[in-house]
């Protein structure tokens, strides 16, 4: 089942969502019908757990914000397909859970992604200290994977002093980590495609010359 097809100016959006519970994987929806891309880059979504990730990724795939909060038990999979540079790309996406007890889950979902999205909820200091651990997580599964820092729900401070974490502080973290920060809201839609179309951009520039 197709959940929507998007023509918008140029991009082609396309997505489609499928979902893994453990090791086993249901497939709600499969990419067989998606128009031929390019390239397809594997991407992974890791953070401490209710720092949004899931509301990311459906955020990612164009579909609308749900407040209703239903844990991910394992992994959950979706698809964007849209156009960087003249190139048609499908970003294949995989949520991961952030809970300790499902921890050989994530870790066996995040090898050979070409991109890591780390998450922390902007109102959550612990989130943003606990992305030292998933950034190395990150890097010793896919270490040639390019990483963003992102913090989320940005919706809930009403401006940038009231955040609990600084966008200096996280910038600055990125920065060591040779990664990008970005903050957005995935309720109001905030910064979402800026950071999706950066995000293309970028792994195409890293890994396009490989995996076509
Ligand atoms: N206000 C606000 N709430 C959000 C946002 N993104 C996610 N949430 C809520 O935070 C809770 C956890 O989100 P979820 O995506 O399931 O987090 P995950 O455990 O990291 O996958 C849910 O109730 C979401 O509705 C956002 O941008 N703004
Ligand atoms: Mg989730």
């Amino acid at each position: 089942m197709w959940i929507d097809i998007e023509i918008q100016n140029k991009p082609i959006l396309t997505f489609s969502y499928f979902t893994t519970f453990n090791t086993q994987t249901r497939t709600i929806e499969s990419p067989k019908n998606m128009t031929s891309t390019d390239w397809t880059f594997d991407i992974a979504i890791i953070g401490t757990t209710k720092t949004g990730k899931t509301a990311l990724m459906h955020a990612l795939m164009n579909q609308p914000y749900s407040p209703r909060y239903k844990q991910t038990l394992g992994s959950e999979h979706g698809s964007y397909m849209g156009i960087s540079q003249g190139e048609t790309i499908c970003l294949s996406m995989t949520s991961l859970s952030g809970q300790s007890r499902l921890l050989p889950i994530t870790q066996q979902h995040l090898s050979k992604k070409h991109s890591i999205i780390i998450t922390y909820s902007i109102n959550n200091v612990e989130s943003f200290k606990e992305t030292q651990f998933w950034v190395q997580e990150a890097s010793r599964q896919s270490p040639s994977a390019t990483i963003s820092l992102v913090g989320t729900m940005t919706d809930l401070a009403s401006n940038a002093s009231l955040r609990a974490v600084q966008g200096a502080d996280a910038t600055q973290q990125a920065k060591e980590w040779g990664a990008r920060h970005y903050s957005c809201s995935s309720a109001k839609n905030d910064n979402i495609n800026s950071f999706r179309s950066q995000l293309m951009s970028d792994i195409l520039k890293s890994h396009g010359n490989v995996h076509k």
